[in-house]
């Protein structure tokens, strides 16, 4: 049998058929580009028009995106717990050669001779302690991996009073039922604000030894925190002042807009 074979006209025809359809998909394809454009544009129209937060520690972000970052923080708190610690490693893994990073606060003139460590009470009275006071109390050790929020990380030793050891000894515990604790450097010019959960936590130190050694003066000597579940920005180097608030403490990279919980 022999195929039909259409006329010209039919195919003509078909042809129109066609082009009908493929003009309809585009129209389709092109409405849709554009309504979504619109829309994807609209939602960044009224994000850009949300307040921009101008509370005190944390600046700069649109409150939208803040309120979501503090949500995603309020998930990790409720998670947070002090049995679950941050995994430890074997003495021999840890890095000889420490990585120094930042040095805010700790480029003035500074004599480690005439150090001292105020503790703000709540009552404003001040603890005044030498390093002697934090060396007759029990030293803790920990080797873990320290993580920069610029992508390094580094298996590091550490030692020196648990930050919670410091609370119990001088019987801080008003102070303790806080919100949080404030670090800062002798100079005020780096300063770090920490949920009072994580200060407490066991694996909280307040360093005088990496490496079984004095901390050098550039690791943050003669006193620096060590707080395994905050990421580095945290573990301020050189502390001279702790004080205690249920407000949260001013905080150098919170306010460049980094995460204030930084919590790992
Ligand atoms: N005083 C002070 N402490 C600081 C910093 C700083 O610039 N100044 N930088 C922080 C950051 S971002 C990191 S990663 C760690 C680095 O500690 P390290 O220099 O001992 O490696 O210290 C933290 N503590
Ligand atoms: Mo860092």
């Amino acid at each position: 049998m022999e195929e039909p074979v259409k006329n010209p006209t039919a195919i003509d025809q078909d042809n129109a058929v066609i082009d009908k359809q493929i003009k309809r998909r585009n129209f389709i394809a092109f409405t849709s580009f554009i309504v979504l454009q619109g829309a994807a544009f609209g939602s960044w129209r009224w994000l850009n028009n949300q307040p921009v937060e101008i509370t005190t520690a944390t600046a700069g972000a649109k409150k939208p995106l803040r309120r979501a970052l503090n949500k995603t923080e309020l998930f990790f708190r409720k998670m947070f717990s002090n049995n679950h610690l941050v995994k430890i490693y074997p003495k021999e893994t840890a890095a000889k050669n420490v990585r120094v990073n930042g040095d805010i606060g700790m480029t003035g003139p500074f004599n480690i001779q005439d150090w001292k460590l105020d503790i703000v009470k709540a009552s404003g009275d001040v603890l005044n302690l030498t390093l002697k006071d934090l060396l007759v109390l029990p030293k803790t050790a920990i080797i873990y991996d320290f993580k920069c929020v610029e992508g390094w990380d580094q298996i590091q030793h550490w030692a020196g009073v648990k930050f919670s050891d410091l609370i119990a000894h001088y019987k801080l515990d008003k102070q303790a039922a806080m919100e949080y604790v404030g670090f800062a450097t002798p100079d005020k010019a780096y300063y770090v604000g920490v949920d009072m959960p994580s200060a407490l936590h066991p694996q909280t130190i307040l360093a005088y030894e990496m490496n079984d050694k004095p901390l050098p003066l550039d690791n943050g000597a003669p006193l620096r925190l060590i707080i395994p579940v905050k990421y580095g920005i945290k573990n301020l180097k050189r502390i001279s002042s702790i004080t205690f608030s249920n407000t949260r403490p001013p905080d150098y990279w919170a306010e460049q807009g980094y995460d204030y919980y930084s919590g790992l």
